[in-house]
């Protein structure tokens, strides 16, 4: 038989998802088991994501024989243990799929090649990791033509890097954090499609592109090790988790602002409790949450809500009906100020989930 020549390819975007209770925490650093649940927002496809596409032949061979990654047109090493972690995943689910039906073409055992683009920042706290890893696996389970439902894709998408599991599934997102050791029990849930509340919002004021001083991993193992404030912590998302369930589904904005800055602001005490402290926030973070605070106050209830992932980029989520409001607010608070990058604010008004 002649041999297989064709090249097999496949194509998919993940978006980012902006926590609103966040992961900070892990109970297994291996296989990326966490502390504590958390919940985020994924942006709609048609904002910030990662585009990526894979491909496979066994013409591969005769110049890269390795798997190999082009990432936002910088070759890198696809030989990280959380990548080897998914591709020996996928590749044993393409393999078991072959070994069931003999005429399918032996893809498990072509090298692959993977090209992945952000449109925003890689690294600077706008959860790049989260839509790499989840359109990597997505990916790459289309190019196998895989049958596994999406949650056994974000198990294989946590062991890249745990908040990936929830870029997998669009809307209102949580991550149990599951009991087994094994970790198959831990992965994510949609809890409301985007559709249920049309009028959420969230606007991204990019205080700074460049690449976090701390990374995630690391910073979240020294908290772990290190914080007392984070044990409090640990005791106080369970009941959180349970109210923004619930104000996601009622959709009550006071109570899922209120939580929201609360959570953020608990997460960043947290890092400042960290020994060596760990500073996400900037002086341009600060500003953002004081022009929030004020909007509200005089307003006289919640008309926004601000959260900050790891880095110092702050997520502003409101309804859209009192865009005109907040919009000349932070216009007064923020446009001129020393710090604050121009045309932040405009070019990213409004991104839909
Ligand atoms: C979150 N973050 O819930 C929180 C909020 C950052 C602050 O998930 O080590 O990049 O790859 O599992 O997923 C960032 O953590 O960490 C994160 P790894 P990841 O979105």
């Amino acid at each position: 038989m002649a041999s297989d020549q064709r090249i097999y390819r496949a194509s998919t975007t993940a978006p980012v998802n902006i926590a609103v209770i966040k992961y900070w925490g892990k109970r297994d650093p291996n296989l990326n088991l966490p502390t504590n649940d958390s919940l985020s927002i994924t942006l709609s496809q048609s904002d910030l994501r990662t585009h990526t596409t894979a491909s496979c032949s066994s013409t591969y061979r005769a110049s890269t024989p390795s798997d190999s990654l082009l990432l936002n047109g910088k070759t890198e090493p696809l030989t990280t243990p959380r990548s080897i972690v998914c591709l020996r995943s996928l590749r044993a689910l393409r393999s078991k799929l072959e070994s069931e039906n003999p005429e399918l073409p032996k893809l498990s055992t072509y090298p692959l090649r993977i090209a992945s683009s952000n449109n925003f920042p890689t690294a600077a706290g706008l959860a790049s990791s989260a839509a790499g890893f989840a359109a990597l696996i997505r990916a790459i389970a289309d190019l196998y033509e895989l049958p596994q439902d999406p949650r056994t894709l974000s198990v294989i998408a946590r062991q890249g890097s745990g908040s990936a599991c929830r870029s997998l599934f669009g809307g209102y997102v949580a991550w149990d954090a599951g009991v087994r050791e094994d970790g198959l029990d831990s992965c994510a849930r949609v809890v409301a499609s985007r559709s249920p509340w049309p009028e959420m919002r969230a606007l991204i004021l990019v205080a700074s592109a460049a690449q976090k001083d701390v990374s995630s991993t690391a910073g979240m193992q020294t908290t772990v090790k290190t914080s007392g404030l984070f044990r409090q912590r640990l005791e106080d998302v369970p009941r959180r988790m349970k109210e923004m369930e619930r104000a996601i589904l009622m959709r009550d904005f006071e109570t899922f602002a209120e939580i929201t800055r609360r959570e953020s602001n608990s997460f960043h005490a947290t890092c400042l409790d960290t020994d060596p402290p760990i500073f996400y926030l900037n002086e341009t973070s600060k500003m953002a949450i004081r022009a929030v605070e004020a909007m509200n106050k005089e307003a006289g209830m919640a008309v926004a809500t601000y959260t900050f992932d790891a880095g110092p980029n702050c997520v502003i989520y409101y309804l859209e009906m009192e865009w005109n409001f907040i919009a000349a607010k932070l216009h007064v608070a923020l446009k001129g100020k020393e710090g604050w990058p121009k045309g932040s604010m405009s070019d990213l008004s409004g991104l839909r989930m």
